[in-house]
């Protein structure tokens, strides 16, 4: 491949190849770009300035819990940046930044060029930016949503809550779903038509699996919360009825809606993590992952049965035991997929040669989390014992050890691990263990105490507490341990700034890493692959030192696609050639309807009827432009999306 490289041929395609893909480097450029890596990049760096926003408002938090009847925030404050943070959390920072991974990664990992749909991709980036600053924008109305991020009924009702907060909530969760929604739909095709010649579903990386079944789920449980808002937007601004009882409604409506949602979601915000560490833990482990097949079917089987186990999160409101029992069996059942997982990563260490750089300690420190994460989960599976912690603390040390063990610990661990990739540059390993060891000491030290002041019956969701119930030196080592751990987190984000611009150069593959991403350039050339790889095994990079019967996998194929922006489809099973793509250019209009869209959400919230109109006109011409052919004929097919 370097040899041929300094062919003037070579060269040549390269050339055009890079400018038939390269966005121009100038505002309006940079706006109307729509490269998958640049996308990816944007969702990572707006999720991570989310994870700061939301760390900020936990500290607050903490501050005024750190000892009884502390008065830093006022009981209306709390609600709101408790709120905030929870929302903020799980919905502006856990989903996207995994999206931000995936939308860097897909195309590389799965040997192509673009996802399958580029503008729907820029599309979903701008509108999760514009629901992001939609429910923002009410922190400077001093409205800020205040029922909880699971914003119960009839709390969140308009006779309890008659502001602007709830209806931002609503609202902006409706708008914020319009963005999973299209991501959903362009992994689903992605996956299905635009993998390499060869890279079979057998083939397929981890994380691909992860956000595949996370995109699914997706598709099934967002519409059940989208319409869970329009029906609480509905009875608050238009007066009906179907969450209130005195008007023949019915508040569990909501909890049902949301937990359907609810509970798939915290699958869909692990799952593609898992799927990180699955595919990045073996390159550190010198070998491949143990129980492959079994783990991708993990994945798809939490999934399934995740759909089924929303009602633990509803014990206590009083059911039919034969329910209980089903959804406390259910629950318990879901151990097994996730513990498949757990024993294929610690079989990988076992029996590989573990080399300690900073991923690898992100990653091991995050099976441990995983492990304690869940066994406080199957605790509260048990209908007894969760009829005693419901409602408490431990609930809120279980939440946060799956959520942050589970998601930001393998994001930071596969931020060190494609940083380089992204960048070009390597992050500093000394301050990486600095970060980690300050982050995982920090986080335990915050979240194990908060098991027992649960266990010492501290409700959650209560903004002080009296002094005598014995709560005071777990909350206070609590709040000193969340400090800690933002110092870890603060560290990673000075490591990340540094080493932009004054980390060691990487090269192609500086981890000797096994997967087709690392076959190209450190950054990626705009068009990924100047010729489309033949991909012959699951590890393309290593097969010389796998060998045993494997096929052999062509990096540079003369599958070369140059005329015009085009890629290679294949059949959705085993991945055979089957027609060029011919994909779209850059174009500003998913910015500008993603706009248009935002102003929407503003004139509803803030009934303006007229502007409202006015901004669906414009979505409709903007999306008439969109659709509208292009004149050039389409070679083969064509991909308008
Ligand atoms: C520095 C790190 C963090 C700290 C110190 C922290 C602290 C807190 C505190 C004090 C509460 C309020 C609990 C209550 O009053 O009942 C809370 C709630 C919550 N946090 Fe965090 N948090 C952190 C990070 C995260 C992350 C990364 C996520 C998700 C990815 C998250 C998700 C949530 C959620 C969903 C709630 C609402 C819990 C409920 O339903 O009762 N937090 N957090
Ligand atoms: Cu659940």
């Amino acid at each position: 491949m370097v040899d041929r490289a300094l062919d003037p041929a070579v060269v040549l395609e390269r050339r055009q190849l890079a400018q038939t893909w390269e966005t121009p480097r100038t505002v309006v450029g940079w706006l109307s770009s729509v490269d998958h890596k640049e996308i990816g990049k944007r969702y990572l760096v707006t999720a991570f300035v989310f994870l700061l926003l939301g760390g900020v408002e936990a500290l607050i938090l903490r501050l005024q819990l750190a000892r009884p009847n502390e008065a830093v925030l006022s009981p209306e404050a709390y609600d709101q940046i408790f709120t905030l943070h929870g929302v903020t959390m799980i919905f502006l920072y856990a989903l996207p930044v995994l999206s931000g991974f995936s939308n860097y990664l897909w195309p590389l990992l799965l040997g192509s060029r673009d996802m399958a749909f580029p503008r729907l991709n820029a599309f979903s980036y701008w509108t999760f930016l514009g629901a992001g600053v939609f429910i923002y924008a009410s922190v400077f109305m001093g409205q800020a949503p205040n029922a909880g991020w699971f914003d119960y009924v009839p709390l969140a009702g308009r006779e309890h809550d008659p502001g602007l907060n709830i209806d931002v909530y609503a609202l902006g969760i409706v708008f914020l779903g319009v963005s999973t929604t299209v991501g959903a739909i362009n992994f689903v095709v992605t996956l299905l038509r635009t993998r390499a010649p060869g890279m079979s579903i057998n083939r397929m990386p981890i994380l691909v699996w992860g956000t595949i079944t996370a995109s699914v789920a997706n598709l099934f449980a967002v519409p059940a919360l989208t319409a869970a808002c329009l029906l609480l937007w509905l009875d608050r601004q238009f007066g009906m009825h179907f969450y209130d009882i005195a008007g023949g409604g019915q508040p569990l409506l909501w909890q049902h809606l949301f937990w359907f949602f609810g509970h798939p979601w915290v699958y869909a915000l692990v799952l593609p993590a898992m799927g990180i560490v699955s595919d990045a833990l073996p390159t550190f482990c010198r070998r491949p992952l143990v129980g492959y097949t079994a783990v991708a079917l993990a994945t798809v089987a939490t999934m399934v049965i995740g759909f089924g186990v929303w009602v633990h999160h509803m014990f206590a409101v009083g059911m039919p035991p034969l329910a209980m029992s089903f959804f406390g069996a259910a629950s318990m059942v879901i151990a097994i997929p996730s513990a498949v997982s757990v024993f294929a990563w610690i079989a990988t260490i076992w029996t590989g040669r573990p080399v300690w750089t900073t991923a690898f300690l992100y990653f091991a420190g995050f099976i441990l989390l995983f492990v304690i994460g869940g066994v406080s989960g199957f605790m509260t599976a048990a209908v007894p014992l969760d009829w005693q912690l419901t409602d408490t603390y431990f609930v809120v040390a279980h939440l946060h050890y799956v959520l942050l063990g589970i998601n930001v610990f393998p994001v930071i661990g596969g931020l060190y691990y494609w940083f380089p990739k992204m960048t070009g540059r390597l992050m500093d390993e000394r301050l990486g263990k600095w970060s980690f060891w300050t982050a995982f000491i920090g986080f335990n030290v915050a979240f194990f105490p908060m098991h027992v002041a649960g266990l010492m019956g501290m409700p959650r969701r209560i903004y002080t507490y009296p002094a005598g119930m014995g709560w005071g030196g777990p909350n206070l080592i609590t709040s000193v341990g969340s400090f800690v751990f933002a110092a870890g987190v603060l560290l990673t984000v000075w490591n990340v700034i540094r080493s932009r611009t004054r980390g060691a150069p990487a090269g192609a593959n500086p981890w000797d890493a096994p997967t087709l991403e690392w076959s190209v350039a450190s950054p990626p050339p705009a068009y990924n692959f100047a010729r489309l790889p033949i991909v012959a095994s699951r590890h393309p990079l290593w097969e010389d030192r796998l060998g045993e019967g494997t096929g052999r996998s062509v990096l540079d194929s003369d599958i070369r696609l140059t005329e015009g922006r085009e890629t290679l489809a294949t059949t959705p099973l085993d991945a055979e050639a089957d027609a060029i793509l011919r994909m779209p250019g850059d174009t500003p209009i998913p910015l500008l309807l993603g706009l248009a869209l935002t102003v929407l959400f503003f004139a509803l919230l803030w009934k303006g009827w007229w502007l409202a109109g006015a901004a669906l006109v414009v979505s409709a011409l903007l999306t008439a432009a969109w659709l509208r052919p292009s004149r050039r004929a389409p070679r083969e097919e064509s991909a308008r999306g």
